[in-house]
């Protein structure tokens, strides 16, 4: 059974918001106004929506997002004007201006930062859902995890340790085609990242990451079977990054007719074509989705531009559980 108009409507509105959101750092960047790199996740936004969208907020839900899943971190309640100060390093952002991009976490609203060292955010989440089932939570993780990463020890040993222990942790493993500028091909000799459950004794399920309402239908087999003991899910979700590792990489070693190719099954436009064939919504209500978006994000970006660099005075705050901070103001 599909799900609920509102709730198909709600996957367009938030695949919409990341890429308009994504659009306009994109813009911010060329204006020279971004400090530091601009990650995007084109291409890739059904993944990180539609497997959020499984999880529930009322029962202490957790995601731990990587730079192309800024989509989940909007599922889960991070706002527009945040991610616009965070890139834009002000003062009143997440972080403060001390750093950029996604690295903000929020565990009352259900999200934990991005951090650089791939691969260990698997550990992390293992000790965040074996912390609250023994606090007799009914928590799920959903941690997200590239090809390339899937490469690295710390996810191997992350990935025996979540089975082991049965723990009730999703891994959305995104195969997105490149490790930066190398191919999934030439850092693997499996076809298949799900293959690499195996190994683990992790049931694994390989989904089409363009297809929100298939990442979405996948993820809540995988989150109903951990919230019921039943352990952790590898989810492998083929799709593929259309820009480059950052914007700074014009990912000239990517074949034309491979992006052409992808080009073709965009998430956004083929979820809006589903809609309008399978007469879920017609076209009045998707343009309302797009209205709606632009009119938050004009509003949230003139909110961030709004907003004071950080105070010089501040730096040092925040780095040393506070003493700093403390000595600051003291
Ligand atoms: C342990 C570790 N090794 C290397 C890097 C440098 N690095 C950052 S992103 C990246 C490529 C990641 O590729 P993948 O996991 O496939 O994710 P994608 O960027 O394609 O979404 C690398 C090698 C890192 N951050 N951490």
């Amino acid at each position: 059974m599909e799900p609920a108009k509102n709730l198909q409507l709600d996957f367009l509105y938030f695949m919409r918001l990341t890429r308009g959101l994504e659009d306009r750092i994109d813009n911010l960047l060329k204006q020279g106004k971004v400090v530091g790199g601009f990650f995007r996740s084109l291409g890739q936004e059904a993944t990180a929506v539609g497997s959020a969208f499984a999880l529930d907020k009322k029962l202490g839900d957790i995601v731990s997002p990587l730079t192309r899943d800024l989509g989940a971190m909007l599922v889960m309640g991070a706002k527009p004007r945040e991610v616009f100060a965070q890139y834009l390093a002000r003062g009143s952002s997440p972080s403060h201006g001390r750093d950029q991009n996604l690295h903000f976490t929020d565990l009352d609203r259900g999200f934990i930062g991005t951090i650089s060292p791939l691969g260990a955010l698997v550990a992390v989440m293992n000790g965040v859902v074996l912390a609250a089932r023994m606090q007799g939570k009914k928590t799920v993780g959903m941690v997200y995890i590239g090809d390339g990463a899937t490469s690295t020890g710390a996810f191997h040993e992350a990935a025996n340790f979540a089975s082991v222990q049965n723990l009730p942790l999703v891994i959305i493993a995104e195969n997105n085609g490149y490790a930066y500028s190398t191919p999934t091909t030439r850092q693997m000799r499996i076809l298949n990242l799900a293959d690499r459950a195996k190994a683990y004794g992790l049931p694994s399920e390989i989904v089409d990451g363009n297809d929100v309402l298939a990442v979405y239908k996948s993820a809540q087999r995988a989150v109903a079977r951990a919230r019921e003991g039943g352990g952790p899910t590898l989810i492998e979700a083929k799709t593929f990054r259309m820009r480059g590792h950052a914007a700074h990489d014009n990912q000239s070693y990517v074949p034309k007719e491979l992006l052409d190719q992808w080009r073709k099954r965009d998430p956004i436009d083929s979820f809006e074509r589903f809609l309008r064939n399978e007469q879920v919504a017609d076209g009045s209500e998707i343009e309302e989705v797009k209205t709606k978006v632009e009119a938050l994000l004009a509003d949230d970006l003139a909110w961030a531009e709004s907003q004071p660099a950080p105070r010089p005075e501040d730096a040092a705050g925040g780095v040393y559980g506070g003493e700093f901070e403390r000595a600051l103001t003291s």
